[in-house]
């Protein structure tokens, strides 16, 4: 049976990670939508890299949940399983997940615009606002994908393929607003997939959702595998 999970801000809400969207997503009363963006990183490289030098930390001190830990539980169970995340913060990853399709980035790679140079960085806080390259002391921009800037290819086309091909979708923890994500339990379901959607709120998807749990992704990832 093909397994393909997709999760969202949403199953990191249960380690203390602020979603993006609802009050609970505000920083210093900017709205992430606005900070995520090219536009706001030329503007003002400081105040986008101070949004992300809070989130590293906070990332860094929580904790894997129980969502992460069932998904991370469903590659050991089933041979043909996929994890495809829209998030940047690594705690799938540190839950046990192996098979895992970052489609926007990851929080601790940092990319230089001036020699291109892309890598690791750990550090938190950082020890400077906004961070220079190892390289060549160019500035540095977080490696993640903003809006109007393409996914990376090889993980976009992997996402496409693996869900044209799924038996069961389950969607957890997003608002499933951002495309192309938002398109990909879509294409499962066009294709013949099951589509199970794990989210206390009701979202795009829902009318096409096989089955619906109005829950949060500890407890509704629980009752799936049940
Ligand atoms: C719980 C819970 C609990 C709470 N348990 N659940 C087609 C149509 C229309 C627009 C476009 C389109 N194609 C492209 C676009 C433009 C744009 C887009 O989608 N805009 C829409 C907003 C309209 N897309 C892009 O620009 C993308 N690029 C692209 O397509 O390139 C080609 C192109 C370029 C230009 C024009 C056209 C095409 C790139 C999108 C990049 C998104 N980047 C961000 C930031 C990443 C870095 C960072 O983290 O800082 O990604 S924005 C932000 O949104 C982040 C997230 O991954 C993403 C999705 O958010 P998510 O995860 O769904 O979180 P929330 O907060 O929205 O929802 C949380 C959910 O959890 C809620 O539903 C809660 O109910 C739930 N929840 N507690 C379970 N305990
Ligand atoms: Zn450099």
């Amino acid at each position: 049976m093909k397994i393909r999970v997709l999760t969202g801000a949403g199953i990191s809400a249960e380690s203390g990670i602020p979603t993006f969207r609802g009050k609970d997503g505000l920083w210093n009363k900017y709205d992430p939508a606005e900070l995520a963006t090219p536009e706001a990183f030329e503007q003002n490289p400081k105040l986008v890299w101070e949004w992300y030098d809070w989130r590293r930390q906070l990332i860094a001190k929580a904790q894997p949940n129980e969502g992460h830990r069932i998904v991370a539980k469903m590659e050991e169970l089933f041979s043909d399983f996929w994890l495809i995340t829209q998030n940047v913060d690594g705690l799938h990853q540190r839950a046990g997940s192996k098979k895992v399709i970052e489609l926007h980035g990851n929080i601790w790679k940092v990319r230089c615009l001036n020699c291109g140079a892309e890598y690791y960085e750990y550090t938190t806080p950082l020890p400077e606002i906004p961070p220079k390259c190892r390289e060549c002391s160019g500035l540095l921009r977080p490696g993640v994908v903003w809006f109007g800037e393409s996914l990376p290819v090889d993980a976009l086309s992997k996402a496409y393929e693996l869900s044209q091909n799924a038996d069961v979708f389950i969607v957890v923890g997003t608002s499933a607003l951002v495309y192309p994500a938002a398109e990909l339990p879509l294409i499962a379901k066009r294709e013949g997939a099951k589509l199970i959607e794990v989210n206390p709120e009701e979202t795009p998807i829902t009318p096409y959702a096989d089955y619906s749990l109005r829950e949060k992704a500890g407890e509704g990832l629980r009752k799936v595998t049940e």
